[in-house]
């Protein structure tokens, strides 16, 4: 058995109360078996990326510490969303929670449920912000900084929510 690992996990949410869903996700993600909550992001406002015709999302990431192997901490994000009611109906659709694995130690893992690091990281203002927020010299395991795919990415029009 190996020691404990660093995963950095994305969430987003465009349906019944965004905001709450993220931070009930962020006290379940802490009470996941074998893991701690290291830290989390602010949380963002952001227009949606693909069909329009769907609410803002908020998105936030979150950095655990993990002794589950990654398809079981897979399996136990997935769970974690069905609880929210998630329901997957149109792809890049609304949805109540969405919970990606975005970096899973220096890992790359490609298999048919899980490819790490997420493809969209690079692309996704709404993930490299928030990914910034905690480490602001996060260095990817491909060797390019969080900083500068930041500068060159779409911009998804990101308001950081205050929280209360
Ligand atoms: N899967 C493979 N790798 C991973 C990984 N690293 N983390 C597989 C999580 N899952 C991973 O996911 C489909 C399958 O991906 C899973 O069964 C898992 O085995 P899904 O969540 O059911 O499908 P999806 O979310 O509809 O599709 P996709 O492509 O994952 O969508 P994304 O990438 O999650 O994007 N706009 C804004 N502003 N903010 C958003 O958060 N999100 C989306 C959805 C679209 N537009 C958005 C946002
Ligand atoms: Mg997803």
């Amino acid at each position: 058995m190996s020691g404990p690992v660093k995963a950095w996990i994305g969430l987003g949410s465009n349906l019944e109360d965004p905001l709450a869903q993220l931070a009930l996700a962020i006290t379940q993600l802490a009470s996941l078996p074998r893991t701690r909550l290291l830290a989390q992001s602010w949380f963002y406002q952001s227009s949606p990326m693909g069909p329009q015709d769907q609410p803002d999302f908020v998105n936030g990431v979150a950095l655990i510490s993990t002794e589950l192997p990654a398809e079981a901490l897979l399996d136990q994000l997935q769970t974690l969303e069905q609880d929210h009611g998630r329901e997957r109906i149109i792809h890049w659709g609304p949805r109540t929670l969405d919970l990606d694995l975005l970096l899973y130690g220096d890992q790359q893992i490609t298999s048919d449920r899980l490819t790490v690091p997420h493809p969209g990281i690079a692309v996704r203002d709404f993930v490299l912000r928030p990914l910034l927020d905690i480490e602001p010299d996060l260095v990817l395991p491909n060797g390019l900084s969080a900083s500068g795919l930041l500068a060159t990415c779409p911009d998804n029009n990101l308001k950081r929510l205050s929280l209360g």
